[in-house]
């Protein structure tokens, strides 16, 4: 593998999970994979799973790990050409990863959309100037449409949760009081539509997400008529997606806020959510430190998720 940002890049999910488990039996059997190799970790936005999670399974491969906050610390990066640099931003972005791209042998990159322009968004301006420059291998460690390492998580702990071969799986929209980009629902969309899960997407009407991640996706905008039967809740808040509307929140509607009056219509599920999450706005405090509350085991398959795609970029290098 050379990049990580989106689903196809993994292959077969059935191999990737396999090949999860197996890691997760014995972290600690491919230290000799990134012996002198080192990778950098480059954070345009806050982070705290993401951080800890990655570095953690590029140590478990013997990696060597760097961590560059761009906002603290570096210089502010230009990332526009043609732009006369004369205002806050004393470095670009066309020189800065090429330089980057000088000290490691694996780039991570987190990068969120803007909500500036959606077309600068949803072309992944940030991440593949990153693949054009770098010179390096680049994964995604959520980017302006997907979080991939973040879906590649949830898939396995769906899969080492489930209760019957296939489940229905719930994505619900829940109100938040800032605008959140759409990577997390978009990635947890395409990974769900690889499986051969029941899958339904449920939000206010306003709140469709770009269709080529809704796919085969079942869209029910009755959140009560969606939650019936679910084996698993993901919950997540995303701020619009269609015009005019892009990156607005027009619904702070609490109804949708997970409860149990919610989980009780369900097929006793399991609650997931990626965090960090806001209690009582997306899911109540009961629902999440409930006995089906998936969100720690989630989160920790974060470092599993991650050693599987830098060990196989670190076997093609
Ligand atoms: C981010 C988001 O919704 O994309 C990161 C989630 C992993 N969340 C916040 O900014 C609160
Ligand atoms: N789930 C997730 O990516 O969390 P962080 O934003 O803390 O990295």
């Amino acid at each position: 593998m050379r990049n990580f940002t989106n689903v196809h890049d993994i292959g077969d999910l059935k191999a990737a999970v396999a090949e999860a488990l197996e890691v997760k039996k014995d972290r600690y059997a491919y230290g000799h994979l990134g012996h002198n190799k080192t990778m950098l970790m480059i954070f345009f936005n806050s982070s705290l799973r993401t951080r800890l999670s990655t570095q953690k399974a590029a140590m478990n491969l013997g990696m060597n790990t760097m961590v560059l906050d761009i906002n603290q610390g570096a210089w502010k990066l230009e990332t526009e050409r043609g732009v006369v640099m004369d205002g806050d931003k004393p470095e670009h972005l066309l020189e800065a990863v090429p330089v980057m791209g000088c000290y490691c042998d694996i780039i991570g990159v987190r990068s969120f959309a803007q909500f500036a322009s959606k077309e600068d968004d949803y072309s992944e301006k940030i991440l593949n100037q990153f693949i054009d420059y770098s010179g390096r291998p680049v994964v995604s460690m959520e980017a302006a449409t997907r979080h991939p390492l973040q879906s590649f998580a949830d898939l396995i702990t769906i899969e080492e949760h489930k209760e019957k071969p296939r489940p229905k799986v719930v994505m619900t929209w829940a109100p938040h009081p800032r605008s959140l980009p759409q990577a997390v629902p978009n990635s947890f969309a395409e990974w769900m539509n690889e499986t051969d899960y029941d899958f339904v997407i449920t939000h206010p009407e306003g709140y469709e997400l770009d269709p080529q991640f809704v796919g085969r996706a079942k869209v029910e905008y009755d959140q009560k008529k969606a939650l019936e039967g679910a084996d698993f809740v993901y919950a997540k808040n995303w701020a619009a997606y269609q015009d005019p509307n892009y990156g607005k929140i027009i619904n702070t509607d609490r109804s949708w806020t997970v409860g149990k009056e919610h989980m009780a219509l369900t097929n006793n599920a399991q609650f997931m959510h990626c965090l960090p999450v806001r209690r009582n706005m997306i899911v109540t405090d009961d629902v999440i430190e409930g006995p089906r509350s998936l969100v720690i085991p989630e989160a920790a398959n974060r470092e599993i998720s991650a050693q599987v795609v830098l060990k196989r970029i670190l076997e093609s290098l």
